[in-house]
């Protein structure tokens, strides 16, 4: 049975030349800041993103974790929307280890500057303070929504006025600078820090790069260490960054064809709801009428993988790993499954 995995882009394989950049790299001891390959992806991620420095690290929950820690002190409070991923899915990481809480807007992810406004608190002998504003573009339990960047401008003039740091979690930016057509610099370089994901659907098996000022980065740096993230030789895992970052990001654009046609081969099927004109990137989100972990087990049972956020959504996600042809049997499997 062809198994087509569409649980997550995080699923994708390194294609044979990454494989072969990987096995090529010229590597050092990273911690003594000996790592040549490393030092050219960070520099790279610096470079896309409009940015004075990058560093390296495991994973985009690590890259989170760090931004709050190096912006906000325990008991603060962080804005951010109310499906945010560091919020539910990093397993409590910011509450347990950076010891802040979160003040959520409710909505898909986007949110304006007058909803940030609202929600600024200061630090009183009662009140935690806001210390940090987050934004997740593209937003993933949104369904892969893209935040409007006119409002990002606005944003950022709100938190330099009132001396906030903005950050954002770009782990899948380069989706939306795809759906936007402008570089993603365009989208990175308001933000006082941001990290995006190597390991998503630019397709490398491990990392995300975390970048900002320099001092940003001297803070950063440290908690990396703290947590156990200072890495050795890693500049055999760097190379595949610096592989994807020369050869993945033009075809992204393809991911978000493939999820629209997803989309549009599911629409109108009973019981299911999905509107294609509503899928700006990778991620489509399907609405069912209830057990949505029951109906993942089923289609799993034909070889199709997706996740189910909650109760009534299954997401799929598309990537490089997923052609057009697997789509479409994709999509056929879950309308007879929905329909049996
Ligand atoms: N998201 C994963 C799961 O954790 C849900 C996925 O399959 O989409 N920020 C955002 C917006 C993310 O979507 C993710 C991963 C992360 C951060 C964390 O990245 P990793 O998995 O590298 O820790």
């Amino acid at each position: 049975m062809q198994r087509i995995d569409l649980r997550s882009d995080t699923v994708t394989l390194p294609s044979p030349g990454m494989r072969e950049a990987m096995a090529r790299a010229v590597v050092g001891d990273d911690v003594w800041n000996e790592d040549p390959t490393v030092a050219e992806l960070e520099a790279l991620a610096a470079e896309w993103t409009g940015q004075a420095a990058g560093l390296f690290v495991p994973s985009g929950s690590m890259a989170n974790l760090i931004a709050q820690l190096v912006h906000a002190g325990r008991g603060d409070e962080v804005i951010c929307g109310q499906d945010a991923h560091c919020m539910h899915d990093e397993v409590g990481a910011g509450a347990a280890l950076a010891g802040v809480q979160y003040a959520w807007i409710p909505g898909d992810g986007r949110f304006t500057a007058a909803e940030v406004a609202e929600r600024i608190r200061p630090r009183t002998f009662h009140t935690p303070g806001t210390a940090l504003v987050w934004l997740e573009n593209t937003h993933n339990r949104g369904g892969g929504t893209v935040f409007p960047p006119e409002e990002v401008v606005r944003i950022a003039a709100l938190c330099r006025e009132r001396g906030l740091p903005l950050h954002l979690d770009g782990a899948r930016v380069f989706h939306a600078a795809a759906a936007l057509g402008v570089p993603v610099r365009e989208l990175t370089r308001h933000f006082d820090s941001l990290s995006f994901c190597l390991s998503k659907a630019l397709g490398a098996p491990i990392g995300s790069v975390l970048c900002g000022s320099t001092a940003f980065r001297t803070a950063a740096h440290r908690f990396r260490k703290m947590l156990g993230g200072g890495m050795r030789q890693v500049g055999i895992v760097a190379a595949a960054g610096v592989y994807a970052l020369r050869h993945n990001v033009e075809r992204i654009v393809q991911d978000h064809v493939h999820a629209r046609r997803l989309a549009a081969a599911l629409a109108g099927a009973p019981g299911l709801t999905v509107d294609p004109a509503a899928v700006e990137t990778n991620i489509v989100m399907l609405g069912v009428p209830g057990d949505a972990p029951g109906l993942v087990e089923r289609l799993a049972a034909r070889g199709v993988l997706a996740w189910a956020p909650d109760d009534r959504r299954i997401r799929f996600v598309t990537h490089l790993d997923v052609d057009a042809a697997a789509v479409d049997r994709a999509a056929a499997v879950v309308r007879e499954v929905v329909a049996g």
